[in-house]
């Protein structure tokens, strides 16, 4: 297929409610959405990076710099029959993982579109539903926190993720687990404490997490070995984990038990799937991460949690959760009975966007086409 015209679409968003963790709160929410057509078809990606360069040095801006001036240019009037055709001529790029990702994914998209099926078949899915979780801030009150996790466990959550940094750990997560006894609990600590924290995490053991999410340094694997070793609870990498070699890494070195995989922070499918099948292969668990996402990142994250080895509830939560309104349609809504989001079935991401949200939350935008 010949990539004739890519659009890429900044949009922003209020969220519904604040989402407060160790690197900062965010109530606007932005992102860049990609459009490539080809043949009639349009695929569609999204590049996930906040406008601060808290969780990673990537931002809204440097996104769209990358996709402007290298990324986009390189794709169009190529002929493509696979996204590697494509994400080869993203090599001469270094890092920029998520902007990479959303063009790919948009890719990955119209591919399976032209086919016909859907996006999580051409992963090699295994389910059409995927178990989910909720991601909680961190609260300004212990009350306000138990509170909300009891609105979210009302609308049958089943797995709840809470964020921590030094100082809110301990109390908060004892809290939690005395009046859930059961639940399925994690902590996430963005990165938030050192080495020198060990025995707060050895506490943390008593208290049955299912993980804790990046306790250390957000580019670190080998302290993060250090931690695995002196406790309990499994540990699980996020911001370290940008690529499969890091990957190879974190397995050798026994740095975790369990990947986040958030498809941004790899730099799209391509890589996500080889993590996944390296994380198989070692025996280690993961899960989809979430960023916020509106449905077209959604709709991607669902397929991906489709494959083999995302045998944990990942932080997709349903549409409402996130935003008053989405820029797609079929929002997602959780199904109650078993915590789970259902896959779409039709062609690709399964998901259509709706072209006059996009135009009332954008605040740029530009088109390329082969003869720009
Ligand atoms: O660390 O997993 C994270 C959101 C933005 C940036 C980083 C993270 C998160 C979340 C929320 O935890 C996940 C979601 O619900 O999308
Ligand atoms: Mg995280």
């Amino acid at each position: 297929m010949k990539i004739e015209r890519i659009e890429l679409h900044h949009i922003s968003q209020q969220l519904v409610h604040p989402f407060r963790t160790s690197f900062g709160t965010q109530i606007e929410r932005s992102c860049i959405l990609v459009a490539v057509y080809s043949e009639g078809l349009i695929g569609w990606g999204e590049a996930v990076a906040s406008t601060d360069p808290g969780y990673s040095y990537e931002t809204v801006t440097t996104s769209w710099h990358i996709l402007n001036d290298y990324l986009v240019p390189a794709c169009i009037g190529l002929d493509i029959t696979t996204p590697q055709d494509a994400t080869h001529h993203f090599k001469k790029v270094r890092g920029h993982q998520m902007a990479k990702a959303s063009l790919e994914n948009a890719i990955w998209d119209l591919l399976a579109k032209a086919e016909g099926v859907p996006l999580s078949q051409k992963l090699g899915g295994v389910r059409d539903r995927v178990e989910v979780g909720v991601s909680i801030g961190i609260q300004p009150t212990l009350q306000a926190l138990l509170d909300r996790i009891d609105s979210f466990v009302d609308l049958g959550y089943r797995r709840i993720k809470m964020k921590i940094e030094p100082g809110w750990e301990v109390e908060p997560i004892s809290a939690v687990r005395a009046r859930y006894p059961a639940i399925k609990l994690m902590g996430d600590a963005n990165s938030a404490f050192t080495l020198d924290d060990v025995a707060i995490f050895q506490k943390l053991d008593e208290y049955d997490l299912l993980m804790v999410e990046q306790p250390l340094y957000y580019d670190d694997i080998y302290e993060h070995s250090k931690l695995q070793a002196q406790i309990k609870t499994a540990v699980c990498l996020d911001e370290s984990i940008h690529a499969p070699q890091d990957a190879r890494s974190a397995i050798e070195l026994q740095a975790c038990r369990i990947i986040n995989m958030k498809v941004a922070r790899v730099g799209g499918l391509t890589n996500a799937i080889k993590i996944h099948d390296m994380s198989l292969e070692a025996g280690l668990e993961m899960w989809c991460g979430g960023m916020l996402e509106t449905g077209v990142g959604r709709a991607t994250n669902v397929h991906l949690a489709t494959m083999p080895n995302f045998t944990l509830p990942g932080d997709i939560s349903a549409s409402a959760r996130y935003y008053a309104e989405d820029i797609a349609e079929p929002i997602f809504e959780l199904n109650q009975e078993d915590s789970t989001l259902s896959v779409p079935s039709g062609p690709g991401i399964g998901v259509e966007v709706l072209m006059d949200r996009v135009e009332k939350v954008r605040v740029r935008h530009q088109v390329f086409d082969k003869s720009s």
